[in-house]
């Protein structure tokens, strides 16, 4: 059995983290040199984002080699000692498994393209006329999801960019060479893994145009996902291991499914239904405000339902995909410190895991940036294209990519108010935000009221108090969807967790709290008033 229950697992996006050798790219040595740093906030497990050998088309989720390591992020050498020092200081790894696609450089899709018809097999390649795709099915990172190869008289499919081919799991020798890989990375000592959209694997056994949606009903939780990860997990022995799946377009009946022990699948999983409430008709590309009801509801829903069915979810809002949360469901001008802290409560406190991402714990913001130019992701840049296409101004466009650039989460970790922010003595490969002068790991390590030092105590309070990890939950109605109130309970101690979403000050007295309950933390360092929450405030209560 694991302790995934009470630990928190900390999110590396190996490229914008630590650069130890002045190239401007973040690499395994300086994870490597950062453990301390690791270790001090009280981290478990470290996932760090694919460092295989890729073009780097989609920054290493473009795999051309699951034995190998992207000489850019270091060497095998490189790798096994961090895992072995990682290990020797309490600290598990986690590697990424990418296995719905791999690159189109990958040694089977290029044997594929030269026709060899066993690797032909490895991947989805369909018959068709060069005009007209298999079916309309748009790729995440858009345009068609097929692309056509002349020589071949045939389609591939590719969910993602048009270098990352879907891997054709019905094949049995596809789903062997996969198990080889998570053994030979299990062997180097990793104590988990997450993979990558793996909700994805099983595509429909005919392929039909989606003229309701953009496909995606089609192959998300497909006809033989829970078969294919039993079997990969059963015959990889990994099942006591930490492993996260990440489900994209997810349902609840599926993450049950998925992370219920009795289903030996995964112990947990990311589903993203909260981070679309600010998405306008389900697009990412339109705006809107956060619907705060909206929120409130699917936290309810998941938190409540997954524990009553007996699955188990990761709680988070930011990861490399997403925009920061502290600019997007806080307030990172007027209310920065307060706002983070809150949104590190509401997700610290929940039934689940809770991840950190890389910067999250020092209330990093969202890009700065003026051009499009300054973007690198190559999903930002194609839709920068389809806005100007579908009639956007230059500025309406960037402003939509500004705000949901998946690069906001993606610039260098803020080490030091120095330059580039102290993440490499090079040129960064992505800029640095100016307000690295005074957000910054340094500067907060100094100051006993940071953000840090908040993720710290939350962070060490799980491992105190059983509740936190082992508690039953309960959402609590305060009157209003922009308060986000909970309770947790576990062998006669309870915690009550109360957030105010808002810049506004909130009446929380519908709550009730009890008169002899004892804050256990909170972002108001003179809390006195229970029944009226400030702008952005949250409390945690204990009552035993
Ligand atoms: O992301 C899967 C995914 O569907 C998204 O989060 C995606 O970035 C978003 O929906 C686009 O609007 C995973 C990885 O986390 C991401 O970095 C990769 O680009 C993607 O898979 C392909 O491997
Ligand atoms: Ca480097």
């Amino acid at each position: 059995m694991n302790d995934f229950k009470k630990s928190t697992i900390y999110q590396i996006y190996i490229k914008s983290f630590k650069d130890s050798n002045a190239d401007g790219i973040g690499d395994l040595n300086g994870i490597r040199s950062e453990l301390g740093y690791l270790k001090d906030l009280g981290i478990d497990y470290i996932w760090i984002t694919p460092c295989f050998r890729s073009p780097m088309n989609d920054n290493g989720y473009d795999v051309a080699d699951y034995y190998s390591i992207n000489p850019i992020f270091g060497t095998m050498e490189d790798a096994e000692s961090l895992i072995r020092e990682a290990r020797g200081m309490g600290i598990g790894v986690m590697f990424d498994m990418v296995f719905n696609h791999t690159s189109t450089e990958h040694e089977w899709f290029r044997k594929a393209l030269a026709g060899d018809p066993e690797y032909m097999d490895y991947y989805i390649f369909k018959d068709g006329p060069a005009e007209t795709p298999p079916t309309n099915w748009v790729s995440k990172f858009g345009g068609s999801a097929w692309e056509y190869v002349p020589h071949l008289g045939k389609w591939y499919l590719h969910l993602f960019d048009v270098t990352q081919a879907d891997l054709n799991w019905d094949n049995p020798r596809v789903r062997e060479e996969l198990k080889k890989v998570i053994l030979f990375w299990k062997a180097k000592g990793l104590n988990g893994f997450r993979f990558d959209v793996v909700n994805l694997i099983s595509k429909p056994a005919v392929f039909e145009d989606d003229f309701i949606g953009d496909g995606r009903r089609f192959y998300s939780d497909g006809p033989h996902v829970h078969e294919y990860l039993k079997e990969l997990v059963r015959d990889t022995g990994i099942e006591d291991m930490v492993t996260v799946g990440e489900m994209s377009s997810t349902s609840l009946d599926n993450c049950v499914r998925y992370t219920n022990p009795a289903e030996r699948e995964l112990s947990m999983v990311f589903s993203f239904h909260h981070l679309k409430v600010d998405y306008k008709d389900g697009f990412k590309w339109a705006l809107k405000p956060a619907d705060l009801s909206e929120l409130r509801r699917l936290f309810k829903d998941w938190q409540e339902q997954m524990q009553e069915k007996g699955g188990w979810n990761a709680t988070f809002f930011c990861n490399h995909d997403q925009p920061r949360t502290v600019s997007r469901f806080g307030d990172d001008r007027n209310y920065w410190k307060e706002s983070a802290k809150m949104l590190a409560t509401l997700t610290h406190m929940m039934r689940g895991t809770p991840y950190v991402y890389q910067g999250e714990e020092i209330g990093m913001t969202n890009v700065d940036y003026s051009s499009i130019d300054q973007y690198r992701d190559v999903e930002s840049l194609n839709y920068y294209q389809i806005l100007l296409d579908e009639g956007k101004s230059r500025e309406e466009a960037l402003h939509i990519i500004h705000e949901r650039s998946r690069d906001n989460g993606r610039t260098p970790m803020q080490w030091t108010g120095g330059e580039n922010g102290g993440f490499t003595s090079g040129t960064p490969w992505i800029g640095v935000p100016a307000n690295h002068t005074f957000i910054n790991v340094e500067a907060e390590e100094n100051d006993a009221d940071s953000i840090l030092a908040y993720y710290k105590k939350l962070i060490a309070l799980r491992k105190e108090y059983p509740v936190i990890a082992e508690g039953t939950i309960r959402f609590l109605d305060a009157g209003t969807d922009e308060i986000i109130a909970y309770e947790r309970e576990y062998k006669g101690s309870r915690l009550i967790v109360i957030c105010n979403m808002t810049a506004q000050s909130l009446d929380a007295s519908g709550i009730g709290i009890p008169s002899n309950a004892q804050i256990l933390i909170s972002n108001s360092c003179e809390k006195t008033d229970i029944g009226r929450l400030k702008p952005y405030e949250t409390a945690v209560y204990l009552t035993v």
